[in-house]
């Protein structure tokens, strides 16, 4: 590798910095040296640049361990790798010592990642900007078939931020903040650089945290950065995320004006410097924080509420009502009193020239964030299309009518340098031997793969590399959990965010059904395992109830012998983006089976499908974008269909009970749940609200689609014994993947939002 124009090699790095061989080196001396090194290398690169800069704001960057990922960007990896081996140390060594970075939660966050490395190797001129949470989401552990949640602190000595010299002050009701602003170089597939800005307060304490995640909540100058996403259940909680988002807009908006004005705006012309993408409702309090800004600097009001009008832009990414922020006004006056007459000014001037009443800004005392945003943005997108004409069509209709040209698509991405290069070498260069390289710069070259696929030694190659990756999980699995996992058998997984319309509950009735057969002596022709990794909201009691059902469930079943052969079902421990990494790689089965009309997306149904996993899906976000793309033959869809469910919400018919007194098999699950088995190993509270509330309730309707679904599922189990019928479905899935980059969603961001060169 070249540093400073000068060839230099690894060895002679740490020779100079520490005086003996890489083979002395403990890992913490190869970990510092070759993060300083790599720090040194993104820093020579040259930034994207441009006259106008995209900022693009989020609650959560859920970026994964960043080693292995610059290393990938840089071209350097393969170099490394083979001298760390010569010298008999080992890369994956240095990737366990890396900690995980705590910003993100799931989905939303983790898209952002992906964008901001899109953003740096297409090489536009944008940043991302967010906060820097010293423990940022919890850690899950288990603890009596439970979910407890522990701090996860993440900042070490050895950490990806570089302090800025940057710092604003920050008024809130009462009393002022000083900043801090920490940055990580992103680095991209090409030679550019973006940064991701992460401010910060330094009066944070961090020590006003025990073991539990508990805190004072009220002691704003010490917690305000260090939990993503506090437990919001009361209104300490609740007013805290506000104290939190307003922090971070506020510093944007002064970070946005300065870099516009060091690059010669003088404000008027503002919109020509900078476009903001708003992702989702957290950063919305940035529009009147802007507008005030402007007025601070000489601005008239008519003329900063039309220069942020152009400048801001908003994503949406889920339609579910309670997830849209709502505000109550006694919030914002206490925390920000400053924006509350600038966002009574916006609502007035809907209210003046609109009659539609559901679409006011305040209505019932309540600041509605996303309608704030939809008057005021230049720009409303959903996340796939069946999300974004649900959008057009239901949720947001009111807007639509008054703003047809404000709405657009943007189906997600994910950047195949981490999930592909990075999390499966392996595939890659199998993928690479067929059709050489391009496909890692333009990921629709994958297409090319399509006529292999009637080539038996391609098919096998690609059976091999699933084994191989299976065995790789195994064992890793085994480490760091003691969990004996049998590589023959079919992997099934769900990964995601723990929530009721996500339906991991139908999942779990699905192993209980298969139980019973198995205890029946209806085998499985080939042992099953079914992996869960999920985390529940810490407040949101059924969902930890689901996750007390599953493990309950895994413990039953290992210690079933006449059970344990055919089925297991393994729930990892604190699911992060590496151990994502490390499952994604090993699927047979993508777990995609939301309530149709509720997942706005998904992401790691695009992932599993680049990795040669099959979609079992309903459909709902992005599947139907991945049936549309690999056909009929290569996914498995079944469950009633957004428009049938929606109605169903709309006519409120529906009746679980009428289910399960008309479905045996349905019957026998759900009882099972509160069956003196369950009850030996699990909590009659929790399994007894879980059975009542399904019972009862069911808002995400499992009991209407869970005949279908068992019967899908138990025909792609069989399906999986034709391997080579099997492996043709994975290498079209592997083919039709391209679509799913990051690169070419944030290409249409650009060429359809942001405009920038
Ligand atoms: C989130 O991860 C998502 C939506 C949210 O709505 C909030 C969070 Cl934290 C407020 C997810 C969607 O559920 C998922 O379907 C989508 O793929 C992802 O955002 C990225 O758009």
């Amino acid at each position: 590798m070249k540093i400073k124009g000068k060839e230099k090699d690894f060895a002679t790095i740490i020779e100079k910095k520490y005086d003996k061989s890489i083979a002395k080196c403990t890992t913490k001396e190869l970990y510092d040296a070759l993060l300083e090194t790599v720090k040194e290398l993104a820093k020579e690169k040259e930034s994207n640049k441009g006259k106008k800069k995209l900022y693009y704001i989020s609650a959560e960057f859920l970026i994964g361990k960043l080693l292995s990922n610059n290393l990938i960007n840089l071209g350097i990896y393969d170099e490394i790798k083979e001298t760390l081996e010569k010298n008999g140390k080992n890369l994956a060594e240095l990737e366990e010592f890396e900690v995980e970075p705590s910003l993100g939660n799931g989905g939303l966050g983790r898209l952002a990642a992906c964008f901001i490395d899109s953003i740096a190797t297409l090489g536009l001129n944008g940043d991302g900007v967010g906060l820097n949470y010293h423990y940022g989401l919890f850690k899950q552990v288990f603890e009596k078939n439970l979910q407890k949640e522990t701090p996860n602190p993440w900042i070490t000595e050895d950490s990806w931020l570089n302090k800025t010299e940057r710092s604003y002050e920050v008024m809130f009701g009462g009393f002022k903040v000083k900043s801090k602003l920490y940055d990580i170089d992103v680095v991209g597939y090409n030679n550019r650089t973006t940064k991701l800005h992460l401010f910060d307060i330094e009066t944070v304490d961090e020590s006003i945290v025990g073991k539990t995640i508990d805190f004072d909540k009220e002691l704003i100058e010490k917690n305000l950065t260090l939990f993503l996403y506090p437990d919001d259940s009361d209104d300490k909680g609740r007013l805290l995320r506000v104290y939190q988002q307003y922090f971070m807009v506020s510093n944007a908006a002064s970070l946005i004006i300065d870099e516009a004005l060091e690059k010669g705006s003088n404000l008027h012309d503002l919109a020509d410097y900078v476009t903001i993408q708003i992702n989702d409702t957290h950063p919305s309090m940035v529009i009147p924080e802007l507008i005030r800004q402007l007025q601070e600097r000489g601005l008239l009001m008519d003329e900063a509420i039309e220069i942020v009008s152009k400048v801001c832009a908003y994503t949406n990414h889920t339609i579910l009502a309670e997830a849209l922020e709502k505000w109550p006004i006694e919030f914002l006056d206490k925390a920000v009193p400053q924006l509350m007459p600038i966002i009574r000014e916006l609502d007035n001037r809907i209210k003046d020239k609109v009659k539609d009443e559901s679409t006011y800004i305040i209505k019932d005392g309540l600041v509605h964030m996303a309608h704030m945003d939809i008057h005021y943005g230049y720009s409303v997108n959903g996340v796939a299309y069946l999300h974004t004409e649900i959008l057009k069509n239901t949720e947001l209709n009111n807007f639509y009518k008054l703003y047809p040209e404000k709405f657009n698509n943007k189906t997600n991405g994910i950047t195949f340098r981490r999930w592909l290069m990075e999390c499966n070498p392996e595939l890659s260069s199998v993928i690479t031997d067929l059709i050489g390289d391009g496909w890692k710069k333009d990921a629709n070259e994958l297409e090319k793969l399509e006529k292999f696929v009637n080539d038996d030694a391609v098919l096998d190659k690609i059976l091999d590399v699933k084994h191989q990756k299976k065995v790789e999980l195994k064992n890793y699995l085994k480490e760091k959990q003691n969990i004996d996992i049998d590589d023959n058998s079919v992997f099934d997984i769900q990964i995601k965010r723990l929530h009721e319309y996500k339906r991991q509950q139908m999942n779990a009735l699905y192993v209980i059904n298969k139980y019973f057969e198995i205890k029946e002596g209806k085998l499985p022709k080939r042992p099953i395992t079914v992996f869960f990794g999920a985390k529940a909201a810490p407040a949101y009691v059924i969902a930890k109830d689901i996750i007390h059902l599953i493990l309950c469930l895994q413990e039953i079943i290992e210690k079933d012998p006449e059970v344990n052969k055919y089925l297991k079902v393994v729930m990892v421990e604190n699911y992060n983006v590496t151990l994502a990494e490390k499952l994604i790689p090993a699927c047979d089965i993508s777990e995609q089976i939301s309530l149709a009309s509720k997942e706005a997306s998904g992401t790691s149904n695009m992932k599993f499908m680049l990795n040669g996993a099959v979609t079992l899906g309903t459909m709902d976000g992005a599947n139907v974008e991945i049936a549309e793309l690999v056909g009929e033959d290569n996914i498995y869809t079944f469950g009633e269909s957004s428009e049938v469910v929606i109605k169903r919400y709309e006519d409120a018919s529906y009746v679980s009970r009428d289910y399960y007194e008309k479905d045996e098999k349905l019957k026998e699950a759900v009882d099972f749940i509160v069956s003196k088995e369950l009850l030996k190993v699990g909590c009659k509270e929790n399994l007894e609200r879980l059975y009542n509330e399904l019972l009862n309730k069911d808002w995400f309707m499992t009991f209407p689609d869970f005949k279908e679904f068992v019967k899908t599922r138990d025909k792609v189990y069989e399906e999986y014994e034709d391997r080579k019928a099997w492996a043709k479905k994975m290498l079209i899935n592997i083919s039709k993947a391209g679509f799913f980059s990051s690169d070419r969603t944030i290409a249409q961001y650009n060429d359809e939002i942001w405009k920038l060169k």
